[in-house]
């Protein structure tokens, strides 16, 4: 048995934030119902498109294990189909744009009258106040949510980083909120509304850069390069390159071959407590009796010198030599691994993280699958569906709507 079957989740959600949450529950065990517009569905299956007539990966990639149900909330009919859902539903997850679920008629009191122990799981742009009614992109968050500003390097804009912080992070935000709301509804027998804000989730996600930001007002962050540049630091937390985000100084070292390979580097960390074994390795036995290297405190202000002296070590090495090399010695390392070489990880496949699928329009692809695992409830990755596939499943199964009554609602355009 699975950990969340059994749960029913009414899933409005579209492009990315939304659908990595439900997914997520998918993974997990839960009925995953995706409620589409008829003939259009989620945009994404029309954006990016790789495979002419086929669902692109940006959708494929988000909607594993989820039905697809095609409903036009906008006709009468479409309204009724919706009620019948919302009573017979667990969870409702949106991410419209503001105002959109109130607009169809489902406000949050209309919901608690139709079912009182419904959780609506909401993710939006930003939280109550200024902000409230601006709709929202990944971009946006991640500027909003001090992500951006403190990206990227001193003498440069700010930048957004790869790793979809705003919306699958928010995703994962919202997924912890449902399950929490679902765990309080067994013991207060009720609903509640959960929101997960996009400027909150990627605000978390920084938190360390909030931390930074107070430290500023008792001096200079001595862990930031821009200290061992003699560089002043301003009003508020910079952007730190590369640098380590902890107490431990860190970078980006080029290793053999960088100069053809983009991705030939590693990220070093010279940890104080194996800062011997570092000196041992590059070849600066010395540096560990002397005034200037030997404490993390006499380090800091020449942290150019030491990382340029490591990097002088990792340029003769390629950035697997340098963990095998390393690792042994308790010197944290990682090669930074390109998205080519994570597809054909031999370990990430076996995990499960990485997964091919079939897909009768495209054939086969790679995925993402649960990147969290539970020893008691093992995940199969399943493709997504295809726009509509289980209309006619969901509501004669789930709803128990008759043939017929299906056939009058399609002829309506209500399905
Ligand atoms: N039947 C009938 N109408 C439907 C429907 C259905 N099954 N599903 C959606 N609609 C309607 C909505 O009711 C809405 O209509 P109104 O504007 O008339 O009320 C309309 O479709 C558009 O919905 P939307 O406003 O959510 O979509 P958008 O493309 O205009 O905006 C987005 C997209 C993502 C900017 C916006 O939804 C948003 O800000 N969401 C919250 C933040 C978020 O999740 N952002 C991340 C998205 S991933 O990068």
């Amino acid at each position: 048995m699975k950990a969340l079957e059994g749960v029913k989740i009414l899933d409005f959600t579209h492009v990315q934030s939304g659908p990595t949450c439900t997914q997520l529950l998918g993974f997990f065990g839960a009925d995953v119902i995706k409620v589409e517009r008829p003939g259009v569905g989620d945009a994404t299956r029309k954006q990016l498109v790789d495979v002419e007539g086929a669902d692109s990966l940006y959708f494929t990639m988000l909607n594993h294990n989820k039905r697809s149900l095609t409903l036009n909330t906008k006709t009468e009919s479409g309204k009724q189909v919706l009620e019948r859902l919302v009573k017979e539903c667990d969870v409702m997850v949106e991410n419209f744009a503001p105002g959109a679920l109130d607009r169809m008629g489902f406000t949050w009191e209309r919901i608690q009258e139709l079912n009182p122990k419904m959780i609506l799981a909401s993710v939006k742009g930003f939280g109550p106040g200024p902000y409230e009614d601006c709709k929202v992109y990944e971009n946006i968050a991640q500027c909003a949510g001090g992500s951006a500003s403190t990206t990227g390097f001193r003498d440069g804009p700010p930048l957004v980083t790869g790793a979809q912080i705003g919306d699958s992070g928010t995703g994962l935000h919202l997924a912890l909120g449902i399950v929490t709301a679902l765990y309080h509804r067994e013991k207060s027998g009720r609903g509640q509304k959960v929101l997960a804000p996009m400027q909150d989730g990627v605000l978390n996600l920084s938190r360390v850069k909030l931390r930074d930001q107070q430290r500023l007002q008792a001096g200079p962050l001595k862990e930031y390069s821009q200290y061992g540049e003699g560089i002043e630091f301003g009003e508020a937390t910079p952007r730190a390159g590369n640098d380590s985000g902890g107490g431990q100084p860190g970078r980006i070292l080029k290793c053999l071959g960088w100069e053809n390979d983009p991705d030939s580097y590693t990220y070093f960390i010279t940890q104080a407590a194996v800062w011997e074994n570092i000196c041992d390795v590059i070849g600066k036995p010395e540096w560990k009796e002397h005034e200037d290297f030997k404490t993390p405190a006499a380090r800091l202000p020449r942290l150019n010198q030491v990382f340029s002296t490591i990097e002088e070590w990792t340029m003769t090495k390629t950035k697997y030599e340098v963990m095998d090399i390393c690792n042994p010695l308790n010197i944290p390392v990682g090669p930074i691994l390109s998205m080519k070489e994570l597809a054909e990880e031999p370990s990430l496949r076996e995990t499960g993280t990485i997964v091919e699928v079939d897909h009768p329009e495209r054939g086969k692809y790679l995925t993402v699958g649960c990147p969290v695992k539970l020893s008691d409830s093992p995940v199969n990755v399943e493709r997504s569906p295809l726009l509509g596939e289980h209309t006619d499943e969901v509501l004669s199964d789930v709803l128990g709507y008759s043939a017929a009554e299906v056939a009058a609602m399609r002829e309506e355009g209500a399905v």
